[in-house]
Order: C-alpha cells, then structure tokens, then sequence
C-alpha cells in the first residue's frame, strides 16, 4: 500500500517459524533506522485466542481491553476505543454494535493475515484521519501474481484445538495465479465452550463464527485493481462484561483497490470500500434470562461507506510527498424490545449519522546526511446528524419523555472543523543507535454514542463500567497535543528502542455525573420500580487529561540458538481538570521470554507480570485490581518444509487472576459475584497444525 519507514519485524517472534527467517529478522534489526511501527507477523506469532486483538499484546504500548472471548478492543498508551484508529487493508469499519462487540478488529481473520502493524507513537496524518492515541493496520494476504507466463497454485490449511474452552478453529485459503490475476478463496469456522477458571466457569464465554472471502487481482502493465468481498457470521457468543451476549453479527464487507505505479517514482493509489453489518444482542440467551419483564433484545445495524485517493512522489533520496483526500461515512440504527412485550420498545439510535471529509499533506526529507523528518497537515472536516427518537418509557414516565422531547427538539446536526498537524525526526547518532523526536496536534471529533445516546443506557462503546450514560451534542472534538522522544539501538546481539511519551488532551471526552435532572430521576425512578439499584447516570462531557508513559521493546541474542527478550509498558492517565485518575488503564507490565530455535525445533518460554492497578477513575466507579505473573510455554516442530506443528501450555501454574481490562461480571454465574472483576482463563493446553502447498 503506502510506502512506509523500514520496518522492524517483532523479531521476538521469528522463533515460530524456521531457523533462517529468524536470522533474517535479526539483520533486518541492524539494518533498520526507524522503529516506528511495529510489525506483527501472523503467520509467525502465535496466539491460540480467536480474537486477533491480542496479538497487540506482542507490541510494545499496547494492550487489550476484553470484553469477551471475540470482543477484544485495542488499548494503546492508555487509550483506546474510537482514539485508535484501525483499517483492514486501508479499509476503516464502524462497528454495528453501540456497545462495541464487534470491534473494527475483529473483522480481520487471524489465519489469512499478512501482518498486524501497529503505528509507535505519533501517527503520520497520510495513515488515519482521527488517530490521538494510535493506529493499527490489518493486512490479509491476496496471494502473489506469478512471473512471466507461470500458472500458480497455492493454499494453506491451518487447524488447532485449545483445552480450557474445547475449542477449535479450521482456515483454509486458496490461492491461484497467473502473471496477470490472481484469485483468493478462503473460508475460516470456530467456535469454544464456556471457559474454565480456577475455581469454575466464566459464563458465558462460548463463541461461533464463521468467516468467508473472495478476493480478485488483475494486473496490466503498471496497474492493479484488486476486489475483495467478505462475509462474517457471527452466532451465539458470549460477552460476560457487557449487558448483552452476542446472537447475531452478519456483514458484509466489500473494497476494490486500485493502485498504479509509474517509471517517475509516482505512486497513485485509489480505495472504495462499503461495510453492511447487522447485529442482534439479548440479555436472557446464553446468560440466566433476568424477569420476563426485563428481557432485552436489542436490533443494530451499521452501513459504512468510505473512499481513499492517495499520490505519493519520491523526488530525491529519501525525500518526497505525499497527497491525500478521505472519507469515511457511518449511520447506525439500534432497537431494543423484549419479546415478551410486544409493546415494549426504545429507539436508541435511529439513523445517527456521521461522515467525515479529510484533506491531507506529507512531506519527508533529508536533513544532511544523518538526520530525516517528516512533516504533515491535515484538515477534517465531520458532519454528524441523528433522527427523533421514541420508546416505550417516554410515554409513560415524565422524565423520560423530557428526555425524548429535548432531543427531538434539539438541533441535532453537529460539524467540526479539524485540523491535525505532526512533525517526526530521527537522528542517527552512529551506526547502531538513532535518537527519535516527535510532536503532533491530533484531533477526534465525539463518536455518535457520545452525541446522540438520548436515554441513559450503557450503549458506550464497550467501556463496559456498569455506568448508564447519556450523550452531549454540544460536545467539542478533543484536541490531542503530543510529545515523544526515543532512541533506537540495534548490534549484532542487543537491540533497544525505548520511547517516553506526554499526551495533553484538551475536551478530553469522559463521562461525568450527570447535571441532567430528567436523566438522573428516570434512572432513580427505574430503580424503584424494577428493584435494582443502578448509580446515577454520567454523562459524556468535555475534560482535560493528560497521558503519560514509557514503552520499550528489547532483544538479546545470545547464541545462534538463543535469544532473550521483553517488553517493558508504563502508563499513566490523569485528569487535568479533577484529581481523578483516567478509566480503564493497562498496569504497569512486563514480559520476558527465553527462546530457543534450531532448523526445525522452537521453544518458548515467556513470563508475564503485571502490577496492581490502584490508579483508577473514581468518576466510573472503577474497582482497583491486583498484580499477578504467568508463565507461558510454546513449542513448534517444522516437521517437514510444509508442514508445521505448535503446541503449548498458556498460564501453565492455572493461576488465578483477574487481569485490570478484563472488566467486571454482568451475568448471574454461580462461580463468579456479580459486579466481580471477570478471572482469566485457567491452564490452556493447545496444539495448531500448518500445512502449506
Ligand atoms: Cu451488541
């Protein structure tokens, strides 16, 4: 796609695959400059959970904030959500859930991905257009055009089975090519039981999902255009931190691409990708259904439209431009009823609308021989609107129908005008060792849960908090002002790249106590009718917070055979306007693992530790968390050029923990209190095969 820095491969994984693609990785590490993005390689990493998500974790910064098994949402320097940005194969995705449990990410499929890359730090303005706290880039495979008169064949079966949960998962993709198509079948099934803790079961974490795609290059001269059509199936899956499980999520997904390179080093790049999904959620299917009266299903749907046009050209030696125009429209729907009460029912969202326009600039240069910057600016502009709205409370219960009314009469149609600008410069101080600088203004303008939710609900983008929120459509975008330096060092043996970051976010979006008197005594009155005893309700306002931190990743080699390595994360998220402490923040943590690879044998070792998390937003209500260490262990068999086997043991003490992003217990489970900190799973044996031909 995009020309981009050199990249450094997560050369901590290569242990998976051979022996010699782990000593190029590590010549790639001395050879590369710049550290700024991390590239997950996902043939070569490995991770047995169904949700791409947490192959983050392998990256240093990042971290995941899980609300069940397939509903991982990516945490980066301590943000998360709509703040950072993810395109599958340049393609951007809103999800058809208000409450997020189809994360853009979890439409990339594991097993049919090139890479995972995650942008460090600062991202360029030509790589997403609202991204203050990151970006990450899916990329699947389409398969290579062959050479000169060549016809190729080529596939990939991947299965593997995993204890904790019984589960499996089977990927298979077909690729066939000529010099000038290629075609790409793939089809992918999974699914897993409720898992187990020590101590019982975590209800409900079964999942089923089933993934097919078609994709079609062709080739003439200069030009490719490559069309992709896939289709997600989501069935009965668990989400044990949110209200709901999952019954239904049903998309489509659609992109044709168009690239050309000319002879002059002028590249030409043109993307139209469409997303249909629709979801259906329930509060009484795979967890205990609460009083016929208070069961809930709730309808969601979001239609995506979206378009990229991008020319880069080279013009001397490590200096050129890029230009660039996007948008990127979404429109959701979202109804709840009870099936028991046909009277029963809540527009939520009826039509909320959001569309945003950008217009962009990049340079890089060379500064003499050893210093290079880039330079960008962005303009945004966001156009968000949302239909009147009724239920079935706003006609009966006062406060709830001032709550329709005022947002039905509102003006209810919000732009922004935006604009971003980043400066980024790396400085190499010898052969070995470059020192990075970078400072950037990022904007995001508020997601349409944060404008539009009328009626307190915990639609919130899977904060998953417990707190019902209401939105704010006076909302202004927040304004992110960011600072890093770094330094990059690579030898034969050791290889550094620590980064300190200071991230002031001026309208901080965050949910406040509600100075709504309509919304805080609906929320009072519903308690006293429906015996439950909910707090009063936040509301999304405009604050300050500032986000500061340290990550670094590191790699000794030891010996040919042996390499140590780790990750090293700090984080820390304050409110600059309060006391309090920011929601939902990775711990401080670390990883540190052994490996050993020969030509056809892998092992790992890796220790995990996370800190206790006492640092917590007293405004949602946040619990604190303990500190707890795993161990993990992999092994991998090339057994013959194609064929691969990898087993493993993860949490191999089946200690017990509750990690700090997990979130907390929403369904009755007789292990596990309600409103408790959800545990992790417990040992997981697991066994993967990989046949290539
Ligand atoms: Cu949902």
């Amino acid at each position: 796609m995009q020309q981009r820095p050199t990249h450094l491969k997560l050369a901590a994984l290569a242990f998976a695959c051979a022996a010699p693609a782990a000593a190029d990785h590590i010549e790639e590490l001395v050879v590369t400059a710049s550290h700024d993005t991390r590239v997950i390689d996902v043939t070569d990493a490995f991770s047995i959970a169904p949700d791409v998500t947490q192959l983050l974790k392998k990256a240093p910064g990042a971290n995941v904030n899980s609300n069940g098994p397939i509903t991982g949402i990516p945490q980066y320097r301590g943000m998360f959500g709509a703040r950072v940005s993810t395109a599958l194969d340049g393609m951007q995705l809103a999800p058809s859930g208000p409450n997020w449990m189809d994360p853009p990410l979890s439409y990339a499929v594991g097993g049919q991905l090139d890479s995972l890359e995650l942008y460090r730090g600062i991202v360029p303005v030509s790589v997403a257009a609202e991204a203050i706290g990151g970006a990450v880039d899916a990329r699947s495979s389409h398969g290579d055009f062959a050479g000169a008169g060549e016809r190729r064949l080529e596939g990939r079966v991947i299965g593997s089975a995993a204890t904790v949960n019984d589960a499996f998962n089977v990927n298979t993709a077909l690729f066939a090519a000529s010099d000038t198509q290629r075609l790409k079948l793939a089809a992918m099934a999974e699914s897993g039981d409720d898992a187990e803790f020590p101590g019982g079961d975590v209800t409900p974490t079964e999942y089923e999902r089933q993934r097919y795609d078609v994709g079609y290059g062709l080739r003439a001269g200069n030009h490719t255009l490559q069309l992709d059509y896939g289709y997600n199936d989501t069935g009965d899956s668990g989400t044990p931190a949110l209200p709901m499980d999952i019954e239904t999520i049903e998309g489509d997904l659609y992109r044709i691409g168009y690239t050309h390179d000319s002879d002059t080093q002028l590249r030409t790049q043109a993307a139209l990708f469409a997303s249909d999904l629709d979801h259906t959620m329930t509060n009484f299917e795979l967890r205990s259904a609460p009083a016929p009266a208070m069961w809930r299903r709730n309808t969601a749907s979001s239609d995506n439209l979206g378009f990229e046009l991008v020319t880069q050209f080279a013009a001397t030696q490590g200096s050129g431009w890029t230009f660039g125009v996007d948008g990127f429209s979404e429109s959701h729907d979202s109804d709840i009823d009870n099936p028991n009460n046909p009277m029963f029912f809540v527009e939520n969202f009826n039509d909320a609308r959001r569309e945003i326009l950008g217009l962009f600039v990049e340079r890089r240069q060379a500064l003499g021989t050893d210093t290079r910057a880039e330079f960008g600016l962005r303009y945004n502009r966001v156009e968000m609107d949302a239909d009147r709205v009724d239920a079935t409370p706003a006609r009966m219960m006062p406060p709830a129908q001032a709550l329709r009314d005022a947002f039905n009469s509102a003006d209810r149609e919000r732009s922004d005008d935006n604009f971003d600008v980043t400066a980024r410069a790396w400085m190499e101080l010898s052969e070995r060792s470059s020192l990075y600088i970078g400072a950037a203004r990022r904007t995001r303008s508020p997601s349409y849960q944060e404008r539009y939710l009328w009626l307190p609900l915990e639609a919130t983008a899977g904060l998953a908090d417990g707190n019902l929120y209401t939105g704010n459509i006076e909302l202004d975008p927040e304004v992110s002002r960011q600072i890093e330096f770094g330094l990059d060092y690579s030898d034969q043996r050791l290889t550094l790249s620590p980064r300190v970051f200071y991230n002031n976010v001026k309208d901080y979006i965050q949910g406040t106590p509600s100075q709504d008197s309509a919304a805080v005594m609906l929320v009072r009155m519903m308690n006293s009718m429906n015996g439950t005893n909910n707090a009063d309700p936040l509301q999304f306002n405009n604050v300050d917070a500032i986000l500061y931190g340290f990550d670094m990743d590191w790699l000794l080699r030891l010996d040919e055979h042996w390499t140590l390595g780790g990750i090293v994360n700090y984080v820390r998220g304050q409110r600059d306007d309060s006391n309090d402490d920011l929601y939902r923040i990775a711990p401080p943590n670390t990883s540190l693992r052994i490996t050993y690879q020969s030509a056809r044998w892998g092992a790992e070792l890796e220790g995990i530790a996370y800190a206790e998390q006492d640092d917590v937003s007293a405004t949602n209500r946040e619990q604190s968390s303990d500190g707890y260490a795993l161990v993990n262990l992999l092994t991998t068999w090339q057994a013959t050029d194609k064929l691969q086997f990898a087993a493993g043991v993860d949490n191999l003490f089946d200690k017990k923990y509750r990690p700090h992003l997990g979130g907390y217990n929403r369904a009755a489970n007789p292990d596990i209190e309600r409103g408790e900190r959800l545990p992790a799973y417990g040992a997981n044996v697991f066994a993967r095969f990989m046949y290539n031909f």
